[in-house]
């Protein structure tokens, strides 16, 4: 069905796999077309209710492919076309994605990573803000995201100085949920999914909607949005399965309706 990136479900999870190994999964115009399909795909797909998004090989993603000619490129048509509209899609989803950190995330790779709602990483997995070295300013959200995940003098020294981070150093900065050993890695990433995949998937987009619009909204602004987030989750099936599950001294079962 794809030819840039595979996409299947498990259960009640949607894997996204970056899939051009040989160039440590850059980024081309067509990956930008499937990797929307695919979000696409998952979003609309009610027995979805958790999507990880990995690469194939020893990467996650080195960011855009600098093989391909780029003279007469207009990159903000590129940023315009493919970068952004992929962003928006994961943004917008309201199921919880998860970056399964693997390898090398560099450059609008680390950005796709920043753009997901959690970030496991490999103890093999790295940073590399690398837009900097080849005299570019980060993009695909890179901007939005990362000032608001670790501070703006942090996210200064890395848009600039354009360093390796190891995970270690991510967790400390705040940038991933967890660090796990190779060994455990995917086996972590399989049981967060299935963990986030059988809470209450319409709370979580809720959750995930108004967080976003926080950042832009003052005091009266949010406690008008969490009266509008409340009366949706207060008339979900899941929350008269938790309140049921609580009373009968029992674990809840939710169905993400
Ligand atoms: O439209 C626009 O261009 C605007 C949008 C820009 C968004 C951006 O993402 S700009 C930033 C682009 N990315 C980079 O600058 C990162 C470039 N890559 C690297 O710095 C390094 O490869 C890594 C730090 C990611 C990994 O280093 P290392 O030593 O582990 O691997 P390597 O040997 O450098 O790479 C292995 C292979 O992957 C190699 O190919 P080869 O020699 O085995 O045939 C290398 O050329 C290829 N590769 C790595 N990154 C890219 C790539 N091929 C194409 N594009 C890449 N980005």
């Amino acid at each position: 069905m794809f030819e840039t990136i595979s996409y299947e479900t498990r259960g009640k999870t949607a894997w996204i796999t970056l899939n051009r190994p040989d160039k440590l999964n850059a980024f081309t115009s067509l990956m930008h077309k499937e990797m929307v399909s695919a979000i696409k795909e998952a979003n609309k797909d009610s027995s979805v209710r958790a999507v990880v998004i990995t690469g194939a090989g020893r990467a996650f993603c080195s960011g855009q492919d600098l093989t391909g000619s780029t003279d007469g490129t207009d990159y903000g048509e590129v940023l315009r076309k493919g970068y952004n509209p992929m962003v928006q899609a994961l943004v917008t989803m309201e199921k919880p994605v998860i970056a399964a950190v693997n390898g090398v995330a560099a450059g609008a790779g680390m950005s796709l990573a920043l753009a997901c709602d959690f970030r496991i990483a490999s103890e093999k997995a790295s940073f590399i803000e690398a837009f900097i070295h080849v005299g570019l300013v980060p993009d695909s959200g890179n901007l939005y995201f990362l000032p608001r995940l670790i501070g703006h003098a942090k996210a200064m020294e890395l848009a600039v100085l354009g360093e390796k981070i190891t995970a270690q150093q991510a967790k400390e900065f705040g940038l991933v949920t967890k660090t796990v050993s190779e060994e455990e890695f995917m086996l972590e990433v399989e049981t967060f999914a299935e963990k986030l995949s059988n809470m209450p998937t319409k709370a979580i987009g809720l959750i995930k909607r108004y967080l976003n619009k926080s950042w832009e909204s003052n005091l009266n602004e949010v406690l008008k949005y969490e009266a509008q987030a409340q009366k949706i989750a207060g008339e979900s099936a899941d929350h008269q399965e938790g309140l049921h599950a609580f009373l009968e001294k029992r674990k809840p079962v939710f169905t993400g309706r």
